[in-house]
């Protein structure tokens, strides 16, 4: 539940086709080849913007694509590749290719940068293409697709900010109104069942996460409550808030809560009793709250900071938002699991399978022989004896034939169909 996800398809620019072009030279009647090639297509790159915090861009835009190179011109022009397009990620972002479940990239670190998906590289025009014994070829090719994936993005929210305390001392509340969250708030126990996250914006515009965690009780270090299997959440957090109820609204000494809760954190763990922690004493639209607060005042020995709020009427909740803002630029930000950009590459694939259609059609099927047929302009019989040459180089005539193809046999490749010819 601290992991919010989404799922985008992902499309990188085309690379733009080669060029059939001749030069026009006077006197020759046919100049030689001058057909330029195309540009790459936009690689899509995502860049860690340490300012973000949340997926919430993409679930309005799932669909990303990448512009397409250039076409190549005439002259030997080549055309232009194309600007990537650079998409800004929160930090913690990780990205997974949703069909393989593979890693594609964890990006951690403000300004990291990783291919998501490679544009295509641009077709060759036809001046690549010349020999001297063709030297004035009617070959380009196509540019290369550009790659294309459904991605799924995951974040680990890390709430910077738990609200721990008591049940029913008002965490729900005043996650309720400091941000966008709907925890359920009741007047019984133990309403929160799971932590609830929130992201919380200053008015001078400094954001933070806050978890609303369950509450705790005595013995939640031994697994009493639903306290427990929360606490190692707030053991990732950077700044506990002690929530009290200083209008001890269920009868209970509030300097006692706070005693109590901290005995509970120090028992789960002792680096917990050293993390830096704010008092919020709330309720203090009750009556009896100040003569409550005075008296806590009196018996707290530490230099732990108190902010008297109301999370019901609102008071004091902006100078409580300011001072954990203040706090937290105090403290360091741990770290988060340092990890190195993870790109794993696709396993290296055959590059054609054969199978059979229905139709008892021979299908060749493939990455790399479908991005071959993509890269290539049927438009000239050169360039589908070329197509054909590179075939019969990749092994796939021997392969048709292994498989029981005779003379006159259909061969598909995607929607393109053609006869065996032995
Ligand atoms: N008078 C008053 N009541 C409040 C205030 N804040 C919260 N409450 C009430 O206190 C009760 C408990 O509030 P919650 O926010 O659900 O408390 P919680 O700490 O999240 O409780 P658990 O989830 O059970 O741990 C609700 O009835 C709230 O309306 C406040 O500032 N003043
Ligand atoms: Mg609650």
């Amino acid at each position: 539940m601290f992991v919010d996800y989404v799922t985008i398809y992902v499309k990188a620019g085309d690379g733009g086709d080669g060029m059939i072009a001749f030069r026009r030279e006077k006197y020759v009647p046919k100049g030689g080849p001058a057909g330029g090639d195309g540009g790459k297509g936009g690689d899509i790159i995502f860049e860690v913007d340490e300012g973000l915090n949340t997926l919430m861009d993409f679930r309005y835009n799932r669909h990303l694509k990448a512009e397409r190179g250039q076409n190549g011109m005439n002259k030997g022009k080549h055309g232009k590749d194309a600007e990537p397009l650079i998409v800004p990620v929160p930090p913690g972002t990780s990205v997974y290719d949703n069909e393989t479940g593979e890693l594609i990239a964890d990006l951690v670190e403000h300004g990291q940068r990783a291919v998501i998906a490679k544009g295509g590289k641009g077709g060759r025009g036809n001046i690549r293409f010349a020999t001297s014994r063709n030297p004035a070829p009617h070959i380009a090719e196509k540019g290369e697709p550009g790659e294309e994936k459904e991605v799924r993005l995951e974040l680990k929210l890390i709430a910077d900010v738990g609200l721990v305390g008591f049940p029913s001392v008002g965490k729900s509340t005043i996650l309720s109104v400091t941000t966008s969250a709907k925890p359920k708030i009741a007047d019984y126990h133990f309403t929160t069942l799971a932590p609830n996250l929130g992201v919380v914006e200053t008015e001078d515009h400094r954001s933070f996460v806050m978890a609303d965690l369950p509450g705790l009780i005595e013995g939640a270090h031994e697994g009493v409550g639903l306290g427990h299997q929360f606490l190692r959440h707030v053991e990732r957090t950077r700044l506990i808030v002690h929530v009290i109820d200083m209008a001890a609204l269920e009868g209970r000494d509030p300097y006692d809560d706070y005693v109590k809760i901290n005995r509970e954190l120090k028992e789960y763990d002792e680096a917990l009793s050293k993390r830096p922690q704010i008092i919020v004493a709330n309720k203090m639209d009750m009556p009896g709250a100040e003569e409550n607060l005075r008296r806590f005042k009196e018996k707290l020995n530490d230099e732990t900071p108190i902010y008297p709020i109301s999370a019901l009427t609102k008071k004091g909740l902006r100078e409580l938002l300011f001072a954990i803002a203040d706090k937290l630029e105090e403290i360091p930000k741990e770290p988060l699991e340092e990890k190195p950009i993870v790109i794993k590459h696709h396993k290296e694939e055959p590059p054609f399978q054969i199978k059979r259609a229905d139709d008892g059609a021979f299908v060749l099927y493939g990455e790399k022989i479908e991005r071959l047929l993509k890269m290539t302009d049927f438009s000239t019989d050169e360039a589908a004896q070329r197509f054909a040459r590179q075939l019969r180089r990749m092994g796939v005539d021997d392969a048709l034939r292994e498989r029981g193809a005779v003379d006159g046999s259909i061969v598909r490749i995607l929607d393109y169909e053609f006869e065996f010819i032995d």
